[in-house]
């Protein structure tokens, strides 16, 4: 990776991410119109709109165009990531699950569609966002070759399912509570899955849509799986560093006291050296690629590392 004083100058990478999010915002709008059944698709709005960060959409187009692809070849992936993430929302919400009143500054899915359906909607959100994201990758995706469609949708499967979500879902309530301390490579395990896996199959998807070789996106799955983890690694250190500048910069106190976290395994500097190493690690693999097509990728990574929410 070559890059000059100059060309670095050409990527605003806020000016990136705002153009990117209203495009995003646009095609997620289109593929989850507001239609008969009008009750289940308020639903799966209401929590899709007006969303996150959209890092993993971003991730899809991010790989895509630096293989050299159109973002429209990935865009169909890109809401079918989205959609995938919010039902996992909507699920880790649920009373059986962390029970939570708030998601993205609102009330959850379940607390308002609960209170104007009836109690039996509030699961079919999610399960409708998660059917519909494959039928997306599915019939939306065109001009790309059929086997690549293929592999596309067994990423995101893949990322959704046992191997991924659903496992590290699993794993993360087996090792909560009763004031466990899990080891790090338990720790890891959960995170890889829970976290890092959807940001594989966007990174990964992106890049098969974009027309990407087998190396390419090999080298892409590494680079997502390193910043979901450092993603995660980051969350924990924030719990840290908030809560003690909650506390008035004393002692540092952790905000979820029952929770294993990387500071609170390996010590706060020592998982800030960790993040640091995942960000190196990453952005090592895009080394081969041509800068200004991966100056969006390594932005990201930065954001991510650098993050404050
Ligand atoms: C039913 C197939 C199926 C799966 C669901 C409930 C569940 C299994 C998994 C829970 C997964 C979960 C909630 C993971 C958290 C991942 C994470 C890092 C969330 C924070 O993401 P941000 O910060 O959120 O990108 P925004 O709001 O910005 O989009």
């Amino acid at each position: 990776t070559t890059t000059t004083e100059e060309e670095e100058k050409i990527f605003n990478f806020e000016d990136y991410v705002a153009e990117k999010v209203i495009q995003v915002n646009e095609a997620l709008d289109d593929a989850v119109p507001l239609k008969y059944p009008h009750k289940i698709h308020e639903a799966m709005r209401y929590s899709l709109f007006p969303g996150g960060k959209r890092i993993r959409p971003l991730l899809c187009i991010a790989a895509c165009e630096a293989v050299g692809g159109h973002q429209s070849a990935a865009m169909p992936a890109a809401c079918a990531v989205e959609m995938i993430h919010t039902m996992s929302f909507i699920q880790d919400d649920l009373p059986c699950m962390d029970n939570d009143d708030l998601r993205r500054g609102k009330p959850t899915n379940h607390k308002v569609i609960s209170c104007v359906c009836k109690h039996f909607l509030y699961p079919l959100a999610g399960d409708g966002l998660f059917v519909l994201a494959i039928e997306q990758m599915a019939t939306a995706t065109r001009g790309v070759a059929p086997n690549r469609v293929l592999a596309a949708v067994r990423e995101l499967i893949k990322a959704g399912g046992a191997e991924g979500l659903v496992a590290g879902q699993a794993e993360d309530l087996r090792c909560t509570g009763n004031n466990q301390t899990v080891k790090l490579e338990t720790l890891e395990n959960i995170h890889l899955r829970k976290t890092a896996a959807l940001f594989e199959a966007s990174v990964v998807m992106g890049a098969i849509f974009g027309g990407g070789t087998d190396e390419q996106v090999e080298k892409l799955r590494i680079f997502a799986r390193k910043i979901g983890l450092l993603f995660q690694v980051v969350d924990d250190i924030l719990d840290v560093t908030r809560s003690s500048e909650e506390l008035g910069k004393t002692a540092g106190k952790d905000l979820a006291a029952d929770k294993t976290t990387y500071p609170k395994l390996l010590g706060l500097e020592k998982a800030m050296e960790f993040a640091e190493k995942l960000n190196g690690e990453a952005t090592e693999q895009l080394m081969d690629f041509e800068w200004k097509k991966v100056a969006p990728l390594v932005a990201l990574a930065d954001y991510i590392a650098r993050r404050h929410n």
